[in-house]
């Protein structure tokens, strides 16, 4: 409660678009609704906080919960239980994870996606490119933080890099244990806005969150052999900033693997599908074929040849992925048919 009561302490303004309600959510219930938004996820109970303020809610009593994310907006019954989860704008969702295939929203009506990376062995154009897919897959904005700025001499470098991945992105690069350096981000943020930080363990999310004005969150130091951190956040949790703005700062994410997110894909990957558009063959590989475009700009130097390499391999591990989850979703079809069939003869044999 410690935590929920230094929240409580930093929200200065109590009405609803403090907590980020927009017309999208307006739209969905009556005007005397009661709702409330959610704070963090716990295995028994969710902290949520309404125009009332902070409050627990058991979710063994409460019911409806089943998939509630942080950022999620509840429509709460008179008697304070919870009558449904409101329809989401966006949703930051993990499809994918290793060899288990699931299915997982990491924060829900985000407005603008950090993805936290660092000037050090953590940073990798692979790894930022499958973030910056996820997020345009989810809809939702991208940015880059370049964190630990202070420990190269080649920021420009790394910097110029990130922002090659997908036109317009803004690459943010900081120490990100310096108010100061943080400053021009914090500029930014507006009344009610929702950030929420993704980015492997130890990048400096929750540094990042400290500084631009997050109460307390813990940081842990990382591993020096590989620049490795030790997930030093467990809890998905929300926080309001001074200034009205909110954060959700998410644990660290191991692997990202990604399934069906095509959309993502050729949003990330535009100049390399633009140019395939102008190969001689609809269905070509870019290999050894006449024609093909991609291969030509690759050879002249106008499209880098790991851009195309990319976009194979996230193709190729989507695939093998929306598989993987294809044999998962047969597997409990099998399950849920043999179970109803042996229901039915049990009850066939007691005569129903
Ligand atoms: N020098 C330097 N150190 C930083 C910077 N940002 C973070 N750190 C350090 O990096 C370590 C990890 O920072 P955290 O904020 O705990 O990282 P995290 O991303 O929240 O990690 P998880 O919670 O495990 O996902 C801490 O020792 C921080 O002090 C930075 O910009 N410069
Ligand atoms: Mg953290
Ligand atoms: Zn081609």
């Amino acid at each position: 409660m410690a935590l929920a009561a230094t929240r409580a302490a930093q929200l200065t303004t109590t009405g609803l678009e403090s907590l980020g309600w927009t017309d999208a959510e307006a739209a969905q219930v009556a005007a005397h609704a009661h709702v409330a938004r959610v704070f963090a996820v716990h295995r028994s109970d969710i902290e949520v906080r309404g125009p009332q303020g902070l409050d627990r809610i058991d979710r063994a009593t409460a019911g409806g919960l089943d998939g509630v994310a942080v950022g999620d907006w509840l429509e709460l019954t008179d008697g304070g239980g919870v009558a449904r989860i409101l329809e989401r704008r966006n949703a930051i969702t993990r499809k994918a994870a290793g060899e288990h295939v699931h299915r997982q929203v990491l924060s829900a009506n985000v407005d603008r996606l950090l993805i936290v990376t660092s000037c050090n062995q953590e940073f990798s154009l692979r790894r930022l490119e499958r973030y910056l897919v996820l997020a345009c897959d989810c809809d939702v904005t991208p940015e880059i933080v370049l964190t630990k700025a202070d420990l190269t001499d080649q920021v420009a470098g790394y910097a110029d890099q990130a922002a090659s991945l997908l036109a317009g992105v803004p690459v943010h690069a900081v120490d990100a244990r310096s108010a100061e350096q943080v400053g021009a981000l914090v500029a930014s943020l507006r009344l009610g806005e929702t950030l929420a930080l993704i980015g492997s363990s130890g990048v400096g999310k929750s540094t990042l969150g400290n500084a631009i004005g997050a109460p307390n969150l813990e940081t842990g130091a990382i591993r020096k052999l590989d620049d490795k951190g030790r997930h030093t956040t467990t809890v998905r949790a929300m926080f309001p900033l001074p200034s009205g703005a909110l954060l959700i700062d998410n644990p660290g994410i191991r692997e990202l693997q990604l399934t069906d997110c095509e959309r993502g894909i050729s949003r990330v990957f535009a100049d390399v599908l633009s140019l395939a558009e102008r190969c001689q063959f609809q269905d070509c590989q870019h290999g050894a074929e006449p024609g093909c475009a991609v291969r030509e700009a690759i050879a002249d130097g106008r499209l880098p040849a790991r851009r195309l390499e990319s976009l194979q391999d996230l193709r190729t591990e989507q695939a093998r992925n929306a598989e993987i989850l294809e044999s998962k979703r047969q597997r409990a079809r099998d399950i849920g048919h043999k179970y109803r069939k042996l229901n039915w003869s049990k009850r066939a044999k007691r005569g129903q």
